[in-house]
């Protein structure tokens, strides 16, 4: 195992990289933005390097700085985290260039995944099922017209560099194809450098299903089982859980199958995970391939057992993994959700500030991965993703009322989040069901928050509960039993419930 490694990283995720070093006995160094230095994760490590100022291009985009950073400080290795540098082909070489460890998969197998196209063909040459489609980039409008005559429409245009969601045109008739594709042409062109478009049928109405892949240096690689990760907004996911109720185990062993084939291929290593449509009928189709360990892999190693970031770091120091794939079955249900500083009132307006109060929920079955604290200040200058809290329990009924308590317990105050959000999911009757696909949120968004009270029926609702509190308070001094006066708040009324924790705080 390493002596000390560097994490390229900010936030929960820094946290949580930082942890499972100290875990394994390995000292971990941080680095940090001029915004970040008073941050939990600078103060967890053993030691931080200072990058730069606070806008990620300066600081925690510098590869060559953090480089130098680990050189400096005599880490042996490099985990980058999700997003910034950790899926770019050239940090992963350099660092390898460098002498250091990359604690991910080979640079090679971050390449042949970005590329869409060059993704699709392998994944067909592994025999994992793709979406009918092309593997090329598209010559003109005539060609695309042909695919998707053949495939019928909806067709949807693809950027080959992208992924992601960015670059993307659902193409309903022959008609509209021409200036479909020239604005997809425009738009890859600009997000990515590279105009390549392809076309692939749309599949309407879809889960979002993916597989969780770890692959050793000695040949082994296991899926982990699923992920269901419909409900998003945007292409941002808000709320994952594990496993999905529309994976059964025969199904979750074809697409794991399936899920281990394609990394294979690519010569993966490490932790990955395969995003694949599942549509109504049970077929599924390989989209892409994520080179990282995702924002939700908590949910995957509550209901496996299996610490995916230790296993990060044993892979990457050559360990074996020491599991066979009958050894992991899914066992009871995880959810998470997302707290970001989002106002799910205001169209999930970015709100930045300062966490005046934070609050944590506990109690069995609760986690928290957060990266804020008291005190943090909430800028625009990053990710506005703050923390995830998870639950697991033994049954999916028992896992929503779990989350719905613990959302109940927390509070997060000077920044506006997506809590009540949550709460109001948690309370869904087709989430409850299971009846969601990937359309489902933004189609049910306005009912949604719709129901939430504005922020002056909250307030007054806290005043008006603050006053019985005191009532009941001044009561009880008296020694009399406070008569009439109560702070219960009705079960059936979240905002009640709310209001009352708030004025007795
Ligand atoms: C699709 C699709 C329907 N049909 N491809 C979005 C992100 C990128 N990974 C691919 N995406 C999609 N590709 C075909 N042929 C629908 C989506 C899609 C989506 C996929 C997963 C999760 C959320 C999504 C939201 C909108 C569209």
């Amino acid at each position: 195992m390493f002596d000390k490694v560097l994490v390229a990283n900010r936030g929960e995720i820094a946290l949580r990289i930082v942890r499972a070093c100290h875990e394994l006995g390995v000292k971990a160094v941080a680095v940090y933005s001029e915004a970040d230095a008073r941050a939990p994760h600078v103060r967890e490590a053993d030691e931080a390097v200072l990058l730069g100022p606070a806008p990620s291009s300066e600081s925690y985009l510098k590869g060559d700085a953090i480089i130098a950073a680990a050189l400096a400080t005599g880490a042996e290795a490099i985990h980058p985290g999700y997003g910034f540098l950790s899926e770019r082909e050239w940090f992963a070489r350099a660092v390898r260039d460098a002498g250091l460890v990359w604690i991910g998969p080979p640079a090679e197998a971050i390449a042949a995944m970005g590329s869409k196209t060059a993704a699709r063909t392998l994944a067909i040459a592994a025999g994992t099922p793709v979406v009918p489609g092309t593997t090329t980039a598209l010559r003109d409008a005539d060609e695309a017209a042909e695919v998707a005559e053949r495939f019928g429409y909806p067709v949807l245009l693809k950027a080959a560099a992208g992924g992601g969601g960015k670059g993307m045109r659902v193409v309903h008739q022959r008609s509209e194809l021409a200036s479909a594709l020239e604005a997809a042409q425009r738009e890859a062109k600009n997000a990515f450098g590279d105009d390549a478009v392809y076309v692939e049928k749309y599949i309407v109405g879809p889960r979002h299903v993916e597989i969780q892949v770890l692959g050793d240096q000695h040949g082994t690689m296991l899926h982990l089982g699923e992920r269901e990760c419909s409900i998003q907004r945007r292409h941002q996911k808000m709320i994952e859980e594990a496993p999905s109720v529309a994976v059964t185990a025969e199904l979750r062993a074809r697409m794991g199958a399936a899920a281990v084939a394609a990394a294979r291929a690519a010569g993966y290593t490490n932790a990955g995970t395969c995003e694949f449509l599942l549509d109504a009928s049970g077929d599924f189709y390989f989209l892409e391939m994520n080179t990282r360990i995702q924002v939700e892999h908590p949910v995957t190693e509550l209901v496996t057992g299996i610490d995916l970031v230790q296993w990060q770091l044993r892979i990457a120091a050559g360990e074996k993994l020491p599991f066979v794939q009958d050894d992991i079955a899914p066992r009871g249900w995880a959810i998470e959700c997302r707290i970001t500083s989002e106002d799910p009132a205001n169209g999930f307006l970015p709100s930045t500030g300062r966490v005046r109060y934070l609050h944590l929920p506990s109690g069995p079955g609760v986690r928290w991965d957060g990266g804020i604290e008291t005190g943090s200040e909430i800028t625009l200058f990053y990710d506005p993703m703050l923390a995830k809290l998870i639950v697991h329990a033994p049954t999916r009924e028992q896992a929503i009322e779990r989350m719905h308590r613990a959302l109940l317990e927390l509070t997060i105050d000077g920044v506006d989040t997506a809590r009540d959000f949550h709460l109001r999911m948690m309370e869904n009757a087709d989430f409850r069901r299971g009846a969601i696909g990937i359309q489902w949120l933004e189609q049910h968004l306005d009912e949604l928050l719709g129901q939430q009270p504005g922020r002056e029926s909250v307030v007054r609702a806290a005043i008006a509960a603050a006053l019985l509190a005191e009532r009941d308070r001044t009561a009880r001094r008296a020694g009399a039993s406070p008569a009439g006066a109560t702070t219960e708040a009705p079960r059936e009324s979240t905002w009640l419930r709310v209001a009352r924790r708030e004025a007795l705080r």
